[in-house]
């Protein structure tokens, strides 16, 4: 019943003073408008794979209603915390073109919204595509508080279709399908809190812990696989860090290996029970997206809302045409499959030419820690009732199984239309990312790990506070310049990092194996342009570093034009190296850093 009564309310509030609960369609003709949206944050159990745990909802839902937008819009978004710990809400991906303030990260560009408390984002969408946002304070994404944004182009927007479809027909049918894309989310589930989970990590000195399951949409349950199985799915990444060791029945490195916990000290004693052994399968949900064959065409916007798992995506005997990525249109790119790092949008769109019946998504975790997968159906309507099984070509493992499959290559999305950075960057920034002294601690900067838990005074309302000037953590740009960053993995060894750079979206111009020596791109390129991408570099907030170790090192350029001053994130998605530390302030154009309005000084609305 309350599930109503906090019913998502939006409406166009210089129309209407109150026109409808729930989704509301945004109309053809368009004038900017004000949208607003309203959430309550609650802490109550649910089940989202079957284990009853305490899990964040947002107006009743997990996840989260999809907030429906025009490009153009001013967004207010006014969040009620009736949980019973402080939190923040960050817009992913959105630019907070002149409003800093409301790109919710404690410490940084708000006080954090404490229990009871209201408080009111304002943004404009100067951005059009795929969006989400997710808790920013402690782990709180990993208790379910996340949800879709869907930003609909203005109508003058050029877009890449005609390379997937030449008929006006085909064409019209696209179009149809990309005006109303299904958000997909992918994440991972563990049955611990975020809270319990980075106690025991800090405690045990162990972070990464098995997950329980993979859901789709919030669905999905715990899987558990005869030993015999699992020990045939196991991939060579595996295997050479396994020696002679198999993994556990859930699928999952043991904690004890040395190739997994390096030579910190680790107190096993200190992990919770069955968190690597011990699978107890469960009756979760299962989430059907029903398709209607007559349309042609649907349109996919998969998120990957993932804590800690690294995803690989396929839909069985279905390719998808990805045509925007992180929101931003690409040169479309046909694949069966494709990794979705943690955090970034890719919008697919998938003809619906096949006999009437049900399909299953696969979502298989790539990362070497764990044998995991979820699962979801696509189902045409108006099937004959007879239920087959459909033909994978990619298995648990995330490994395919089709000889002629074909898998996205990140280094080769280009945005559309083609776009490129300065040729050359003003400022240049070398970090080596990784450890910090501790399994469970993490640096983006090399030389401090950063903690955004203090309570202090954001930089945002303080430049003399002690995170402003920590000149190990906090890096000013000049506003209107190019900057590049160059992140090193050659400390300890890294797994990938799937980074994301708040307001600014980047090019990723580089990425190499080897050390990094040179002071700068331009001197790189002289001697090693292969490495380089500089005419058709991806456009993204989210980009992946490459595995790293002192035998092995590798880095990754990025360039970006510093243009919205404020400070802005530069950190891991991967929520207990994010919790751990591994994260930079970038103090974007800090020479012309606007003046915050009073109520959110105040954080009184
Ligand atoms: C693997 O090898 C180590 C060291 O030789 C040994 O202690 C351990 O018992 C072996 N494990 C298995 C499962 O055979
Ligand atoms: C998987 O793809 C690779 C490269 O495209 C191919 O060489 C391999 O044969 C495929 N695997 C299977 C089982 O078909
Ligand atoms: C900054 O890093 C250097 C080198 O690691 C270290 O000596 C110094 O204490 C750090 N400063 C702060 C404020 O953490
Ligand atoms: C962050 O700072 C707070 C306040 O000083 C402290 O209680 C907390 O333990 C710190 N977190 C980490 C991960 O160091
Ligand atoms: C920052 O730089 C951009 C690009 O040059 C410019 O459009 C914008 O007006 C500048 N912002 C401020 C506050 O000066
Ligand atoms: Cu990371």
């Amino acid at each position: 019943m309350w599930r109503y009564l906090f019913a998502l309310f939006i409406w166009l509030k210089c129309l209407f003073p109150l026109a409808s609960a729930g989704l509301l369609q945004p109309s053809a003709r368009h004038h900017p408008d004000v949208r607003r949206f309203e959430i309550d944050l609650t802490w109550q159990n649910a089940s989202p794979d079957g284990f009853e745990r305490k899990v964040i909802l947002i107006n009743g839902q997990f996840p989260g209603p999809q907030l429906d937008i025009i490009e153009g819009d001013e967004v207010e978004v006014v969040v009620k915390n009736s949980l019973p710990v402080e939190t923040a809400i960050h817009f992913h991906g959105i630019s907070q073109q002149g409003t800093p303030w409301s790109d919710g990260v404690p410490d940084v560009t708000q006080r954090p919204i404490q229990p009871g408390q209201t408080f009111i984002y304002r943004w404009t969408a100067v951005e059009y595509g795929s969006y989400w946002y997710h808790g920013h304070a402690h782990g709180q994404i990993s208790d379910g508080l996340f949800g879709a944004i869907v930003i609909r182009p203005a109508e003058d927007r050029p877009a890449p279709f005609e390379k997937i479809s030449d008929s006006i027909q085909g064409l019209k049918k696209i179009k149809q399908a990309v005006s109303k894309p299904t958000p997909v989310f992918v994440s991972d589930w563990t049955h611990l809190t975020s809270e319990e989970y980075m106690k025991a990590a800090m405690e045990s000195g162990i972070d990464n812990f098995c997950l329980d399951s993979i859901l789709i949409n919030g669905k999905g349950s715990v899987i558990c696989k005869p030993q015999d199985e699992l020990n045939s799915l196991t991939r060579p990444d595996q295997t050479m860090l396994l020696g002679n060791e198999t993994v556990t029945d859930k699928g999952c490195l043991p904690f004890y290996l040395p190739t997994v916990v390096g030579d910190f000290p680790i107190k096993p004693e200190k992990v919770p029970e069955d968190v690597y052994y011990n699978c107890k399968p469960s009756g979760g949900q299962h989430e059907v997206i029903t398709v209607e064959p007559a349309d042609g065409w649907a349109s996919f916007d998969f998120i990957s809302s993932a804590s800690i798992a690294s995803f690989m995506l396929s839909i069985d005997e279905h390719k998808m045409w990805i045509y925007a990525v992180d929101g931003h249109y690409i040169d479309p790119i046909h694949v069966d499959g494709t990794p979705i790092p943690n955090g970034n949008r890719f919008s697919a769109l998938v003809k619906l030419d096949k006999p009437f019946r049900d399909y299953t998504i696969r979502v298989a975790n790539f990362a070497s820690s764990q044998l995991i997968s979820g699962f979801a159906t696509l189902r045409y309507k108006g099937q004959d009732g007879t239920p087959k099984p459909s033909n994978p070509s990619m298995g648990y493992n995330g490994v395919n199984l089709t000889t002629d499959y074909v898998l996205l290559d990140e280094n080769k999305i280009a945005p559309y239309p083609p776009s490129k950075p300065a040729a050359i960057a003003d400022t240049t920034y070398k970090f080596d990312i990784g450890f910090f002294g501790a399994a469970f601690r993490w640096t983006v900067s090399g030389k401090s790990a950063l903690n955004i838990s203090q309570d202090i005074d954001p930089i945002l309302f303080d430049l003399d506070g002690p995170l402003a000037t920590n000149k190990n953590l906090t890096f000013p740009t000049k506003n209107g310049t190019w900057v590049d960053i160059i992140l090193k993995t050659d400390g300890l060894f890294n797994p990938p990092h799937p980074m994301h750079k708040h307001s600014h979206k980047v090019y990723v111009i580089g990425k190499g194996t080897g050390q990094f020596p040179w002071d700068t791109v331009e001197d790189a390129v002289k001697e090693v342009p292969q490495f380089f991408n500089l005419e058709t570099p991806p456009l993204v907030d989210g980009f992946t570093s490459p595995p790293g170790s002192e035998k092995e090192p590798g880095w990754v350029a990025i360039r970006y034009e510093a243009i919205n001053p404020g400070p802005f994130l530069l950190h891991c998605h991967v929520q207990t190296h994010f919790a751990g530390g591994m994260g930079v302030v970038m103090l974007d154009g800090a020479d012309k850093l606007p003046e915050v309005p009073p109520e959110y000084l105040k954080a009184e609305f």
